[in-house]
């Protein structure tokens, strides 16, 4: 399988997140994408596709705020990367916002998706890895790998959250769209609601939305990925949200995995991206599903069978001992 990877990826690398109460080490760190490297063998160079597919997706005053929003904490003053502290409740609307702190909380929605001094080159190759691997499967290859980090499902068209700066599945997903699908699905399988991009899509009729995540009740993002959000005006009907208990193992997952493969039969989609998490691993440090390394080659099997060109979108993972050999089961199973 083709595999898409920029070495430029590497330079976001925060210092710390805010975790129940403590400053803790990022989670999201590099030695991720060693450990995956290492596994699966040899990567290609994205081609750069510019801005333009990531302005499809993102709004463009969020992304001149990603650009800049290291230096401007910087400038004013401040150790470490760039964090919110504040947060708006009564509506985002456009404000013409000047303070760091204040614009760092109208394009974010957490604490622990910090800013630093090489995000956006990361987060926009991350994205370039994303629309290359979508080129591949649009030329014919069944399936491909980008090996995107920073993650992006998390990230809505102008917010940051959850390790998420831009969305490459979704970037990459709009991609085929404009490219001439006529219908796209998004499977998301992930241990973590992919919020940003339901958000995304949620009132579109042609891109469907399909999510396996722990129940937002007892885990993040709790906001979102409930299973009445189902999507609004002509995309009622194209989110799928299936939230699952702490605990789950591989046969509640399968089960949910079928429904959601048969909802995405059913809407008729050309397309898959497939936004693929390692962090349902039973040995995952900030999760509690209970998948074994040999399970994500059996979920993979299962999403093959489906017959359809597939994008998998690297997301979260973060028991990084683990994460080549369960990043490789996961590639094996296509
Ligand atoms: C892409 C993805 O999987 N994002 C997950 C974001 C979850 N953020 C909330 C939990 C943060 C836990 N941080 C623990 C750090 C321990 N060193
Ligand atoms: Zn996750």
């Amino acid at each position: 399988m083709r595999i898409f990877h920029s070495p430029r990826q590497r330079a976001h690398a925060p210092e710390k997140e805010l975790h129940n109460g403590a400053f803790v080490p990022f989670a999201e760190h590099p030695g991720r994408v060693d450990a995956i490297l290492a596994a699966v063998g040899r990567t290609e160079e994205p081609v750069d596709h510019g801005e333009a597919p990531i302005l499809r997706v993102h709004g463009r005053a969020y992304v001149a705020f990603l650009k800049t929003a290291f230096d401007e904490w910087r400038a004013a003053g401040r150790p470490g990367d760039a964090a919110g502290y504040v947060w708006p409740i009564v509506g985002r609307r456009p404000l013409h916002l000047s303070r760091i702190d204040a614009k760092l909380g109208q394009y974010s929605y957490d604490a622990s998706t910090p800013i630093a001094a090489g995000t956006w080159q990361a987060t926009y190759w991350s994205a370039q890895s994303a629309l290359s691997g979508l080129d591949a499967v649009l030329g014919g290859e069944p399936a491909a790998f980008a090996l995107c980090r920073p993650p992006g499902h998390h990230a809505g068209a102008d917010y940051a959250g959850g390790y998420c700066y831009l969305n490459a599945a979704a970037v990459a997903a709009q991609a085929a769209i404009d490219a001439g699908r006529k219908r796209v699905a998004i499977l998301d399988v992930d241990y973590h609601h992919g919020n940003g991009t339901q958000d995304i899509f949620l009132d579109r009729g042609d891109v469907f939305f399909a999510s396996i995540h722990a129940d937002p009740r007892t885990d993040y993002p709790f906001y979102w990925g409930h299973a009445d959000e189902v999507g609004v005006g002509a995309g009622e009907g194209t989110t799928l949200n299936l939230p699952l208990p702490r605990g789950t193992g591989i046969d509640a997952f399968e089960a949910g995995l079928d429904r959601a493969l048969a909802a995405i039969a059913g809407f008729g989609a050309e397309l898959i991206v497939c936004s693929f998490g390692a962090d349902t691993f039973a040995g995952d440090p900030i999760s509690f599903f209970e998948l074994r390394t040999e399970d994500y080659a059996a979920v993979s099997r299962r999403i093959a069978a489906a017959g359809l060109p597939t994008l998998i979108i690297m997301e979260g993972g973060y028991a990084v001992d683990a994460l080549g050999a369960n990043v490789a089961s996961f590639l094996g199973g296509f």
